[in-house]
């Protein structure tokens, strides 16, 4: 449907405005995105004052003290991009700022009426085509291949891209022509998600700021990520190496305490190791109130967005993809959403 709208971006209309406001995500593909956004308003209006945004990292929520800060800064619009908010967290956020608002995302998600929503899924459009924010964001933006969006696309499948047949073709083409590796994209993009997973929110805002540079050696050599990354690729070995805490059946759980925000990583990697089970990783370490429960399985062997909506209707924050749920809880009912989880999934749900 937004196929007609390539070329005439309806975003180029906010070169009436003066004041922008880039919120995203906190991960490579989010800092991708902004970083394509950045480049595309500089092109439009040169004098555009743009800021960006990231929420507390964990946080897939704006508080109403973040909502209400943004909103007395007068900004004329507002691009959330790949970060999965609330519908009303949107909602409030447009009612506040009195902001346009447009929404660029690839997550499983309900249309937003309200606001410019710019979603593949939500069109019925087969997320096979658009496999991260920056990919989609790239190709509504009419450009060719860029390494942002490139590098958005390789962190949220890593080597699992491959198997996007038409999407690594373009890949693959844009590596012969650049002369880089898909180890180098897979260094990059591991290096570019340090900033999050040790925690600097700073780090992460700058990132877009760098991407804009359009030179990989600039992200290959940058001795803080390098230095994050030695660190934490001890930190993640570690937690993958060690056994199960609990079996139930096909259910595999991990209960562990790193103050790294790693969970989505371990996760990832513990699924991959064990392809014919759920994987279930507590965090304990990241939040000090809250636990990051996630969930895995390499072979769809649950309804993710059944279990996000579940959660959901218990008051939860939760978010995920197809194969991912993620959920976080406060530490007193950790134990109760677990059980209650397991229940489901035993049912087959
Ligand atoms: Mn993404």
């Amino acid at each position: 449907m937004f196929s007609s709208k390539i070329g005439e971006p309806e975003l180029r209309n906010v070169k009436k405005y003066e004041r922008g406001l880039i919120i995203h995500h906190w991960d490579t593909d989010g800092i991708s995105s902004a970083a394509l956004l950045l480049q595309y308003l500089r092109k439009v209006k040169s004098e555009l004052a743009i800021e960006n945004y990231t929420p507390p990292i964990g946080n897939y929520r704006l508080s109403d003290d973040e909502i209400e800060k943004i909103g007395s800064k007068n900004y004329q619009f507002i691009i959330i991009v790949d970060i999965n908010l609330p519908k009303n967290n949107i909602l409030k956020l447009k009612e506040y700022s009195k902001a346009e608002v447009f929404y660029f995302d690839h997550h499983i998600q309900e249309r937003i009426e309200e606001v410019h929503h710019l979603n593949p899924l939500i069109e019925g459009i087969n997320g096979e085509k658009y496999p991260s924010a920056s990919w989609f964001l790239n190709c509504y933006l009419n450009n060719s291949v860029t390494l942002p969006a490139v590098l958005g696309a390789v962190a949220d499948h890593e080597t699992r891209i491959k198997d996007k047949k038409e999407v690594y073709r373009t890949i693959g083409e844009y590596l012969e022509k650049s002369g880089l590796s898909f180890n180098d994209l897979l260094r990059m993009v591991e290096l570019i998600d340090t900033n999050y997973k040790v925690g600097d929110r700073e780090g992460v805002l700058k990132a877009p700021y760098t991407l804009l540079e359009n030179d990989s050696r600039i992200i290959l050599e940058n001795p803080v990520w390098n230095k994050n990354l030695e660190v934490l690729r001890k930190e993640v070995e570690e937690q993958t190496s060690i056994p199960p805490t609990r079996r139930e059946g096909k259910i595999l759980i991990w209960d562990i305490n790193t103050p790294h925000n790693i969970t989505s990583t371990v996760t990832r990697r513990l699924a991959w190791k064990n392809n014919d089970s759920i994987v279930v990783v507590i965090n304990r370490g990241w939040f000090p109130d809250r636990d990051q429960v996630y969930m895995r399985s390499g072979n769809k062997l649950f309804d993710s967005q059944e279990l996000i909506n579940f959660a959901h209707s218990l008051g939860y924050d939760s978010g995920g993809k197809e194969e991912v749920f993620a959920a976080v809880v406060p530490k007193s009912e950790t134990e109760k959403l677990l059980e209650i989880l397991l229940k489901r999934l035993k049912r087959g749900k």
